[in-house]
């Protein structure tokens, strides 16, 4: 028998956690919670085309895009999974504007969870792969006081967790404590995510590239360049590369950290700031890829140094196979020109 069957989830995480004296088993139970919800988004999002679940709320989020109900599904089943366990002092959703107190009725934790509870909801109709991310991290205030915006804006790098859900083939659960990188594939027969990638490492280098090449023309010259060189041929260094985007980070991220590849979303003439959020969705997927072994930066400065400013704030991203991603931000930087000439808006 396999050393990973049968290694449940809520094992794993334990047994992780006997390699730290002072783990007060904590993280367990909240991470055990979240494979919980994950569990919930996972029966509706697989059942969505026979349920009348499809289709618009008829509502907008935040950021002004209209919101499918399996959008607010999965935002409810978070919100009621993680509120009541008393791991947390505050949270925030992409479905959110603003900061998610704890109601004052539940113990407050010492942990804050940011999330994107349905991540490319756009391809939910077409049955297309789509994901949750997480992040976790330990408060910054007081104990004991509800948290605050300030507990929910620190830098990538002080994450204590993070991962993601994708509800692909079958639905798997990546996450990540800072030790290892690790993937569990929920075996719906009985409801439990079983070990299936241990210690996943992405490949340095690799010949797959991700992008929405619909933008070329509001692209950073250097990336235009680059662009054009995974397409040239030269079998020493496995040109052309493959083209692979599904529209879902999520997904085109788990296929990069398992194949190796580089995923892109630029900042562009449209997008000044690119269009993926800092907070849980670049920092969670950062962290995981760091972890694997990858690399992920906005083109000059790694993701997880970033300190944010507002909640929903965007940058631009490039993540993936080290190697891949040193590359493009050496042809950005050849072709370094004032933001001014570049993002002069021009439509
Ligand atoms: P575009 C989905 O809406 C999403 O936020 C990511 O999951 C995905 O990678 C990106 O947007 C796709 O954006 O502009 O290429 O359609």
């Amino acid at each position: 028998m396999s050393k990973t069957q049968f290694m449940t989830l809520a094992r794993h995480i334990i047994e992780g956690e006997k390699r730290h004296p002072e783990a007060t088993g904590e993280l367990s139970r909240l991470l055990s919670d979240l494979s919980l919800a994950a569990k919930i988004i996972s029966l509706e999002v697989n059942k969505a085309g026979l349920v009348d679940i499809l289709g618009f709320t008829g509502g907008n989020n935040v950021h002004g895009e209209q919101v499918k109900k399996l959008d607010m599904f999965a935002h409810d089943i978070l919100i009621r999974a993680m509120d009541h366990g008393g791991h947390f002092c505050v949270m925030a959703s992409e479905e959110e504007e603003n900061i998610i107190h704890i109601p004052a009725r539940h113990k407050i934790g010492k942990y804050v969870l940011l999330f994107d509870p349905l991540d490319g909801s756009s391809n939910i109709d077409v049955n297309i792969s789509i994901g949750t991310i997480f992040s976790i991290y330990k408060r910054v205030t007081p104990d004991g006081m509800p948290g605050t915006l300030e507990d929910c804006l620190q830098q990538g790098l002080n994450q204590v967790a993070a991962g993601y859900i994708v509800y692909g083939s079958s639905t798997i659960l990546v996450y990540t404590t800072g030790e290892g990188v690790h993937g569990f594939t929920l075996d719906p027969s009985f409801g439990e995510f079983l070990l299936s990638h241990d210690n996943i490492k992405i490949p340095k280098k690799s010949h797959i590239y991700s992008i929405n090449e619909g933008n070329y023309l509001y692209w950073h010259p250097g990336l235009k360049k680059y662009i054009k060189y995974l397409q040239e041929e030269d079998e020493k260094t496995e040109r052309p590369y493959s083209s692979r985007y599904v529209g879902s980070m999520v997904a085109d991220i788990h296929r990069n950290l398992l194949y190796g590849g580089i995923f892109m979303y630029p900042a562009d003439h449209r997008h000044t700031n690119g269009k993926l959020r800092l907070m849980y969705e670049c920092n969670p997927m950062s962290m995981i890829i760091e972890t694997a072994g990858g690399r992920a930066s906005n083109g000059k400065k790694r993701i997880l140094e970033i300190q944010p400013e507002i909640l929903h704030e965007k940058t631009p991203l490039f993540i993936g196979s080290e190697e891949d991603v040193r590359m493009v931000e050496e042809f950005m930087a050849k072709e370094e020109i004032s933001s001014e000439v570049y993002f002069s808006n021009k439509s």
